[in-house]
């Protein structure tokens, strides 16, 4: 039944293109293997990137269908808990069959709610192996599942953006304007978060070739003045930036502080505020302290900030002086109450007069990734469809409140002003995301993680969450088949080559799923009679179809293949202005498609829904742990853990780029200065970051680039506890996050509130052994 892979001779030998998130690359392969990967063309190329041969293909790869082997012998009480097992290799037909039982039994016993099939993560680019749509696709043919919604990137931003501007979270990205533009119109840009150029390597589906740098210093050359808003000084990384080092999760604060100040002064833009705006006069209430006695002015920000007042005072007036531009990182709202700063920068925008002028104004999530800064376009490009099945029991849950389910299967949550009820799940498929990386509080995963009865990953290597399922199936990566990338809001299609041949009996997730499909009794229907390749061929012709019938012909498929790469010819530029800008102009012919019509600095909806976390306008609500709370007398320490400079995310920590940034093969951890001498910590040194949720080792950098008062270790590096729920040997910070939903409103991720301890570790080192398979029966 498996088909074999045609012999393809040509891929032993030759020069191959290739496209990741991060950028195209030349891939020379001699005798079946790669010898050389380098960016193909590209002034900017990402830091992420290759060297030479750091794709190792073999390390850490899982060559065969492996089994959890407590797992294997008894399926109803296996002996051992998950992470704390060994595994059993055993034949794809043994795998699938396996698979396929659990399948229906969850099916027929607990019906399509009780398969989880979330499976949040960024896998590879490319349009047809992308393994968000395969693992939906088929899971959507044999039945049901329930999904998740929103994302770890910006859930408190999906869900506040349309209660207050009208349109989507994703509307409002493709609104905002170019590095051009800003160069141009703009005479004050404050990044609260910064305008970080390691994230901005990064593109969902690729970037063709990378031009952020030379964007950000454009606008500094044309005289654009820079405030980084940040904890981090290299977050602006322009000599002449100014820093605003203000405490983390603080920035609502300065924001309303900010818009306190414009409003006392008699600067705001009360015409804006009166025709399109409802709730100003709620706002300016707390503001002013009529509500609760407490003036939101620069020396009451300063102290929770802790930034001076003059600092504050200064770019009030700046702020009113001339074009000024908001942006605010995805960071500031991965947070607890991470709706606030968001709502409170429109807020801030809409007093200062800058909404709803060309250019000026917010751009939220600006700087994220590499398409922001870039004319976006929202392209008819095909991607492989997932036949939704739209189950009425079926309710998708708040991504990041994903142990939350699987701890309180029957409980009911608040979301958005509904109510949901967490499903009793009884089997987890995960295909393309690795949450022992992405989710908070790994120690309360790993508990959560025991309750289904099965737990089913396709996984090219060896990650956390493999070692912590109990039916792991082998697949390729990416340089292993043909597939064809295209950039979210980019305007090229390019070729991935399958330069090389999978290792061991790794197969296609598609490849897998069409033999679980045909367990099930639905071949056909999953695989339409097409082969991969065909697929990818069927998907290119779609788009080409798709792209003509709009006015931009691109060559056909065979012409594609050889050339490596094709541009979409884009017509003119939308004119049609942004809403905002159009409310601006006739509020009453062009009202905004909120409730009001209007920005809603007070939200009726909102208020009706009375969560004592996301009051009706921003307000300043204390996050659980910050530097101002009590908890900061035992964790002095706030936690970053922002994306990593070095890696997507996790992937290919293993690889050359990322090892090189280790600390005696921990996750580097930059700790300013004067905490590091007040720790007797040098550089070099290893250390134990600890709080009540968990502690893990790391390489300690001694960066004054980082204020004081908090630590930053970036996300990704591969979970590695000494012992279950022990000492995390390699540094992921997820064991110290807390997990919690943002708030009632969004319930996104929380993951940049954290308070921990940093101690020197003097103990005997425990080795890192995450990157090795676990260890294995016969
Ligand atoms: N503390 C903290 N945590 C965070 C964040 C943070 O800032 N701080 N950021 C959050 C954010 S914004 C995000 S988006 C998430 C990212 O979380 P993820 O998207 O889950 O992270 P990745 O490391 O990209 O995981 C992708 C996995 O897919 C696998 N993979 C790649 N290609 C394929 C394929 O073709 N098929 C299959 N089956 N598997 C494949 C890779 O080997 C890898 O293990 O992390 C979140 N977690
Ligand atoms: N190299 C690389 N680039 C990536 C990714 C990756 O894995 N690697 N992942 C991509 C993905 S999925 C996403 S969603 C985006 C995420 O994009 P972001 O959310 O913007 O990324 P972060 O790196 O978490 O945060 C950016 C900066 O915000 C600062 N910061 C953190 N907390 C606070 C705070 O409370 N206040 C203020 N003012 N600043 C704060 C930190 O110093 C940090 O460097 O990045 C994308 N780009
Ligand atoms: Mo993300």
């Amino acid at each position: 039944m498996q088909n074999p892979r045609p012999a393809r001779p040509d891929v032993h030998h030759g020069v191959f293109t290739t496209a990741t998130h991060w950028g195209r690359y030349r891939v020379v392969v001699k005798g079946g293997e790669i010898r050389w990967i380098s960016p193909l063309d590209d002034p900017e190329p990402a830091t992420i990137g290759y060297r030479r041969t750091s794709y190792d293909q073999g390390r850490g790869r899982v060559l065969r269908p492996m089994v959890r082997t407590s797992y294997l012998q008894n399926r109803d009480a296996p002996a051992r808990p998950r992470g704390d097992d060994t595994f059993t290799p055993v034949s794809w037909e043994r795998a699938l069959d396996l698979v396929a039982e659990e399948i229906k039994r969850a099916h027929n016993t607990r019906g399509p709610s009780s398969i989880f099939g979330g499976s949040y993560g960024w896998a590879s680019a490319g349009r047809f192996h992308h393994a968000q749509s395969q693992v939906h696709r088929f899971l959507n043919g044999a039945g049901g599942y329930t999904p998740s919604i929103d994302s770890y990137s910006y859930a408190a931003m999906a869900r506040i953006v349309p209660h207050v501007l009208g349109t989507s979270a994703n509307e409002h990205l493709l609104s905002l304007p170019t590095w051009e533009e800003i160069a141009e119109h703009v005479d004050l840009l404050l990044a609260f978060g910064g305008l970080p150029a390691k994230n901005a390597q990064v593109n969902p589906g690729g970037v063709h070739v990378h031009r952020s740098r030379s964007g950000l210093r454009m606008c500094a050359e044309a005289g654009v003045e820079l405030v980084n808003i940040s904890p981090q000084r290299g977050d602006l990384d322009i000599d002449d930036a100014q820093w605003v080092r203000v405490r983390p999760n603080t920035d609502t604060a300065l924001m309303l502080a900010l818009t306190y100040e414009v409003w006392a002064a008699g600067d705001h833009d009360a015409e804006f505020l009166r025709e399109c705006c409802v709730g100003a006069e709620d706002l300016v209430a707390y503001l002013s302290g009529a509500l609760d006695g407490v003036v939101k002015d620069a020396s009451w920000a300063a102290a929770v900030c802790d930034i001076p007042d003059a600092t504050i005072r200064d770019l009030a007036r700046r702020i009113v002086g001339g074009r000024t531009l908001i942006t605010a990182s995805w960071s500031i709202q991965r947070g607890d109450h991470g709706e606030q700063p968001f709502w409170a920068a429109i807020a801030l925008a809409a007093m200062a007069g800058h909404l709803g002028r060309p250019h000026r104004g917010v751009a939220l999530g600006f700087g994220t990734h590499h398409s922001t800064g870039a004319r976006q376009r929202k392209l008819p490009v095909a991607s492989l469809p997932q036949k939704v099945r739209e189950l009425p029991e079926i309710a998708p849950i708040p991504v990041a409140r994903i142990a939350d389910m699987l701890l309180g299967p029957g409980q009911e949550i608040d979301f958005d002003g509904r109510r949901l009820t967490f499903p009793d799940i009884d089997l987890v498929y995960w295909c393309g995301g690795n949450p022992f990386h992405h989710h908070q509080d790994l120690n309360r995963l790993v508990e959560a993680w025991q309750q289904p009865r099965t737990i089913i990953v396709h996984e090219s290597f060896w990650t956390a969450t493999a070692k912590h399922a109990d039916i792991v199936l082998p697949v390729s990566a990416y340089l292993e088949r043909n597939d064809v990338a295209f950039g979210r809001h980019e305007s090229h299609l390019s070729v991935m080559h399958a330069a090389v041949d999978p290792p061991g009996e790794a197969r296609d997730d598609y490849a897998v799923f069409a033999d679980l499909a045909d367990r099930l009794g639905f071949r056909r229907e999953f695989t339409e009679g097409r082969s991969a390749d065909e697929w990818v061929r069927h998907l290119y012709d779609t788009t080409r179809d798709g792209l003509a019938a709009a006015g931009m012909p691109i060559p056909d498929f065979r012409t594609f293949w050889a050339a490596g790469e094709v541009t979409i010819p884009l017509p003119e530029p939308d004119r049609r202005a942004d809403p905002l800008a159009l409310l601006r102009e006739d509020p009453m012919r062009n009202p905004l498609t909120t409730p009001s019509g209007k920005v809603e600095l007070t939200s009726a909806t909102i208020e009706s829904f009375a969560y004592d976390d996301c009051p009706g306008h921003p307000t300043w609500l204390e996050p659980k742990e910050w530097l101002g709370s009590t908890a900061a007398e035992r964790f002095p320490l706030h936690l970053l853990s922002p994306q990593p400079r070095t890696r997507l995310h996790s992937q290919y920590d293993q690889a050359d780029h990322s090892a090189e940034s280790k600390v005696r093969g921990r996750e580097p951890i930059h700790v300013n200065p004067d905490d590091a001498t007040a720790r007797h910590i040098r550089a070099g040194d290893v250390v134990r970051v600890f709080n009540d949720r968990g502690q893990c080792l790391a390489g300690a950098v001694v960066d004054p680039g980082v204020r004081s008062g908090v630590v930053v270790l970036h996300a990704g590096a591969w979970y590695d506890p000494v012992e279950p729920g022990g000492l995390d040997a390699h540094g992921n910070p997820n064991v110290l996050t807390f997990d919690k939903g943002t708030s009632k409103l969004a319930q996104g991720p929380s993951s940049g509130t954290a308070l921990v301890q940093v101690e020197r570790f003097d103990g005997p080192l425990p080795p890192v052994r995450a990157f090795d398979p676990p260890a294995q029966d016969t």
